[in-house]
């Protein structure tokens, strides 16, 4: 019987504790942003669903604005494979700024209400000159202000950005950025004007969270249905806030969207990782590497002028890889006794490259031979056997 009492004892003690940290009267994070004016709210066309707002001071006019974020073209989907009432709600991802502006302060001696006027300013989607990049996320977006909140809860950004996401969330755990827009108050006539970048693979800059950093560098990554996951790459760069982006000189390049892989699968996949500046590595702990280390196989040299990591202009190949009359042979001729464990020469595949080499585009042609381990015939690994500079 005691025992008993002591439980519900207990369980009524951690019920109370509940409802200390959740019960109503807590304040939350969420209810310390206070809620849209009904005076903004108005003005919000009613097929947005809004996701959030946020009240800062964009304009460095001392009153603060509101940051709308809303869901726009809303429309359902059936993935395949699902059950048939399975449906995704796909909702480009747009926001607004609303200010609210004193127009004329009330008379004295009268009972005038002070005038003050409310003009929404579009910065994504928008139909002004430079901003047809259409929207900010497709599935989500991270706001981005700069400089942060203060520790005394002031908001007031010099630029304001968004992050977004065609799948996934917005911590970025699960999900790669594919847009990034950069926007700062232009004055009356203008808006908010800003940057706007998209790589529908992934948008890759180093965001800051310091006070007067600002993001100064950004790549863009864009997928070019390649076999080899090799992507359209280009870097910008600009000197500080508000500022435009310039595309930063020899930055334009094909390169893998993702990184390279450690010693990747298809033979142009080997001959962009060798341009781009990699390696080959295992790609675990069982995985062997052939010996060398090297993409090269041992005695093939580059042609001189050509010193990687360059950029790729173009790059192509043959699509399949023939078999080498005779099956190959024990990598004993390339590698010497290293390669008495490897078999060479199996499949032999061609790469063409067009490369910067001594400062001028030229066709260089990669002659490529696989290896693999004896025991292993799955898995191909593939080396350079020959340079042609053409
Ligand atoms: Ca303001």
């Amino acid at each position: 019987m005691k025992t008993i009492l002591i439980i519900i004892g207990a369980i009524l003690l951690v019920l109370l504790i509940v409802y200390l940290i959740f019960g109503p009267g807590r304040k939350g994070a969420d209810d310390e942003q206070p809620p849209l004016p009904a005076s903004v709210q108005r003005l919000v066309p009613p097929s947005w669903k809004v996701i959030s707002d946020q009240a800062c001071d964009f304009d460095a006019d001392k009153q603060d604005e509101w940051l709308l974020i809303y869901q726009y073209d809303s429309v359902e989907v059936h993935p395949s494979g699902q059950e048939p009432d399975t449906k995704l709600v796909v909702s480009p991802i747009g926001g607004a700024i609303y200010d609210a502006e004193l127009e004329s302060p009330a008379e004295p001696d009268s009972s005038q209400y002070q005038v003050t006027a409310i003009t929404p300013y579009r910065l994504l989607p928008d139909f002004a000159l430079g901003k047809g990049q259409g929207y900010l996320g497709e599935s989500a977006v991270k706001t981005l202000l700069f400089p942060p909140v203060d520790k005394d809860g002031k908001c007031a950004p010099t630029e304001v950005g968004f992050l977004g996401y065609s799948s996934g969330n917005t911590d970025g755990a699960t999900a790669l950025p594919t847009r990034l827009s950069l926007f700062y108050w232009a004055g009356k006539d203008r808006g908010y004007q800003g940057s706007l970048f998209i790589g529908n693979a992934r948008i890759d800059a180093e965001i800051p969270t310091e006070p007067n950093q600002f993001v100064t560098r950004v790549t863009t990554y864009n997928q070019l249905n390649d076999r080899s996951l090799l992507c359209q790459a280009m870097s910008y760069t600009r000197t500080g806030p508000k500022q435009q982006f310039f595309v930063d000189p020899g930055t334009t390049t094909l390169d893998f969207c993702y990184g390279a892989p450690p010693d990747p699968t298809y033979p142009d996949g080997a001959v962009a990782a060798l341009l781009r500046g990699n390696v080959p590595s295992a790609a675990n702990d069982k995985t062997k590497v052939p010996p060398g280390n090297s993409f090269l196989l041992p005695g093939v040299s580059l042609p001189p002028g050509l010193t990687p990591p360059v950029t790729i202009l173009a790059l192509t190949n043959t699509a399949s890889a023939a078999p080498v009359p005779g099956g190959g042979h024990i990598c004993t001729p390339e590698y010497g006794e290293d390669g008495k464990d490897w078999w060479c020469g199996q499949l032999a595949a061609v790469v063409t490259s067009e490369v910067p080499v001594d400062g001028v585009v030229r066709e260089v042609a990669w002659s490529l031979t696989s290896v693999s381990q004896k025991d292993v015939v799955a898995e191909v690994q593939w080396r350079i056997s020959s340079v042609e500079l053409r």
